[in-house]
């Protein structure tokens, strides 16, 4: 896909807040620090967009990315830092769990680990709990600029192996340093877009939340 126009459109909190416009969502998820951040603003050409950080912990909320009239993508905060309050990891916990088995528009899943480590037991529990709600994803092993590229089929072994991925789920090896994998990752954007309906996008509920916006 062609990148014409992004624009940043809301930090949400809550349902209430995602748009209405029912375009397919592309959610960002990782632990912290991990890089999606990064990873959207590599996809979108534009380097500062969504706002990245060397400390964990830097997005809170379900930001939304619009690119073109085409697709969001969702960045999440990211899991597994310590340092966050246990009340608000709750709080984004039920967020994302909620988002991830309710919404309609959400084509899929990019799961982003870092190529350089065996993913965490994080990591592990994330890409089970995907693949037990039956949610479409992609696994992303980034930060691929800071291994030799003789050796990144090793590590991709490894990432599959640990995540016990199944045959549907495709790997991506990526670089938001270097733009590497930025094509292999569109492609299979394209590619599930093209055979993707949001079934039933205006039910009762959005139309409840459009009376109470007027
Ligand atoms: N070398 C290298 N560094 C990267 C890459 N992607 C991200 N980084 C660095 O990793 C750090 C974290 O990146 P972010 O994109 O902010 O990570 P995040 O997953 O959005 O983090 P949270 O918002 O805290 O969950 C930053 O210092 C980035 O510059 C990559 O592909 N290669
Ligand atoms: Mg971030």
């Amino acid at each position: 896909m062609k990148v014409n126009e992004v624009e940043f459109v809301i930090s949400a909190v809550g349902p209430a807040q995602y748009p209405k416009d029912a375009l397919p969502e592309i959610a960002l998820a990782g632990r912290s620090n991990v890089g999606k951040s990064s990873l959207i603003n590599s996809m979108i050409n534009r380097k500062g967009l969504a706002r990245t950080s060397s400390k964990p912990g830097k997005t809170q909320t379900l930001n939304y990315y619009r690119i073109n009239q085409d697709v969001y993508f969702v960045d999440f905060p990211g899991y597994g830092f310590a340092k966050v309050a246990k009340s608000t990891k709750e709080k984004w916990g039920q967020m994302i769990e909620s988002y991830l088995t309710d919404r309609k528009e959400l084509l899929c899943v990019v799961q982003i680990v870092d190529m350089r480590h065996s993913p965490s037991n994080d990591d592990i529990a994330m890409y089970e709990w995907l693949q037990f709600f039956e949610v479409p994803t992609i696994v992303v092993a980034t930060k691929a600029d800071k291994i030799p590229k003789g050796k990144w089929q090793k590590h991709v072994k490894i990432i599959r192996d640990e995540l016990k991925t199944t045959k549907e789920t495709t790997i991506v090896m990526f670089s938001s340093e270097t733009g590497q994998g930025k094509d292999d990752l569109w492609s299979e954007i394209d590619r599930r877009r093209k055979t993707f309906k949001i079934m039933n996008p205006y039910d009762e509920q959005s139309q409840n939340d459009k009376q109470l916006e007027t």
